[in-house]
């Protein structure tokens, strides 16, 4: 057993419970949209929870959330860890949050022993990380990253009308006490606490999932547009029925797509078609397409092929097809120091692990652009994640938290 301070496992679970209460949805799970009332709910009790044990809260632009603890030399790059607070509409409570809290339990851990490190280490709550209100998804860690907003960010507008910079402006506002600070510093380093959303670790009974990197994903907005008409006088030889090549393209992608690549991903999350009378023929249809692959060439291809298969499809049904990227994440692979950190703290607590590559995105992603970054993972029940019914035991989120403890301990010693 390693002899570092130990993580105050009730207090953790304490969090966990109180921030599943912001955004409660009835069947268990959380709906907190990013840069909205939940999210600003949860960034104010995070903020107070912080500045209750003297570690100061900071905003930058992209409203990412920093709870910083001095280290022995402040004007080291600080150490980061963190995740998320944002969720998805029918999100779990642990997708995010279990990083964002085992982080603040770090700092508060640290506290209570005493412990001076020998750099600041900060807490960070990453802005709109699920990317399911405004597109792209890891938004402020892309920000952050990049030390700049990607370009026409301004006119990012939710479903219902809502304007990013609006909400932008409301979430920096609503939280005062939190100063002012420049976009993506220097980092020492980051770790990020996060649920598998997997099945692989619970199947092998592996505790501490040790992520050696994140696969690509890249997604597409696709536009079928054909000819609105009479659904009860038009023969089939006059339509140009958007919704009729949608469904054939689909069906095509699903049945060539993931059976030919044990690697490959495709989902179709989220489509509409107008007008959306029952008795009128649509003339159009836009469908999303989450693609995901551990090679970016491999995500070129598909793309091509997804592009070349709806103009095809679409000039034999009388329609148009276009493709558009709305979100596009090349694959990364983590920092082999710390991700051996990681490794040798499961291992000195006894905690069986395995390394694996992440299936889904992390701001760890793009923080690992600016410095050396790594993940933990623990097991999710079933894998089950994006999902109320997402659940993890006591002891596994625990684990998580002791690791991200150890990890943030060893990596300031180096
Ligand atoms: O979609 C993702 O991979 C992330 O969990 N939002
Ligand atoms: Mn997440
Ligand atoms: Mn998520
Ligand atoms: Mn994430």
């Amino acid at each position: 057993m390693t002899g570092g301070p130990v993580i105050d496992g009730r207090r953790l679970l304490a969090r966990l419970d109180a921030f599943a209460a912001i955004g409660a949805t009835p069947a268990g799970g959380v709906n907190r949209p990013a840069l909205g009332p939940e999210d600003r709910a949860a960034r104010a009790l995070l903020a107070g929870l912080g500045a209750a044990r003297g570690f100061s809260p900071f905003q930058d632009a992209a409203a990412n959330l920093f709870l910083r603890r001095a280290g022995a030399d402040d004007g080291r790059p600080p150490l980061l860890i963190g995740s998320h607070l944002d969720s998805q509409p029918t999100g779990g409570r642990f997708d995010g949050a279990l990083g964002t809290l085992a982080a603040l339990e770090v700092l508060e851990t640290l506290e209570d022993h005493g412990v001076v490190t020998a750099g600041p280490v900060e807490l960070v709550a990453w802005t709109n990380e699920e990317g399911s209100r405004f597109a792209p998804g890891a938004f402020g860690s892309q920000v952050y990253a990049a030390g700049a907003f990607p370009r026409g960010w301004q006119d990012t507008l939710d479903n219902d009308g809502a304007r990013l910079p609006d909400e932008l402006a409301a979430t920096l506002a609503a939280l005062p006490q939190a100063a002012e600070r420049p976009l993506g510093r220097p980092v020492a380093g980051y770790f990020e606490l996060h649920i598998e959303q997997g099945p692989l670790l619970e199947r092998e009974g592996a505790l501490i999932g040790v992520v050696e990197g994140i696969q690509g994903t890249r997604w597409l907005e696709v536009v079928i547009e054909g000819q609105v008409a009479h659904a009860g006088t038009t023969p089939l030889a006059d339509r140009r029925d958007a919704m009729a090549v949608a469904a054939a393209v689909i069906a095509r992608l699903q049945a060539t797509v993931m059976p030919a690549d044990v690697d490959a991903r495709l989902t179709v999350g989220r489509l509409t078609l107008a007008p959306g009378a029952v008795n009128v023929i649509p003339g159009e249809v836009t469908f999303s397409i989450d693609l995901r692959h551990p090679s970016g060439a491999e995500i070129d291809r598909l793309e091509a092929e997804i592009v070349a298969l709806a103009g095809e499809v679409a000039a034999d049904g009388g329609c148009r097809a276009s493709v558009r990227r709305s979100m596009d994440v090349a694959p990364a692979r983590f920092d082999a120091r710390l991700v051996g950190i990681v490794e040798g703290a499961a291992k000195r607590r006894g905690f069986p692990s395995r390394r694996l590559f992440s299936g889904a995105f992390h701001d760890a992603l793009f923080m690992a652009r600016l410095g050396p970054a790594a993940m933990i993972f623990v097991p999710c029940r079933g894998g089950l994640s994006h999902n109320e019914a997402e659940y993890v035991e006591p002891h596994q989120a625990i684990a998580g938290a002791q690791v991200l403890c150890d990890a943030t301990l060893e990596a300031m010693a180096g």
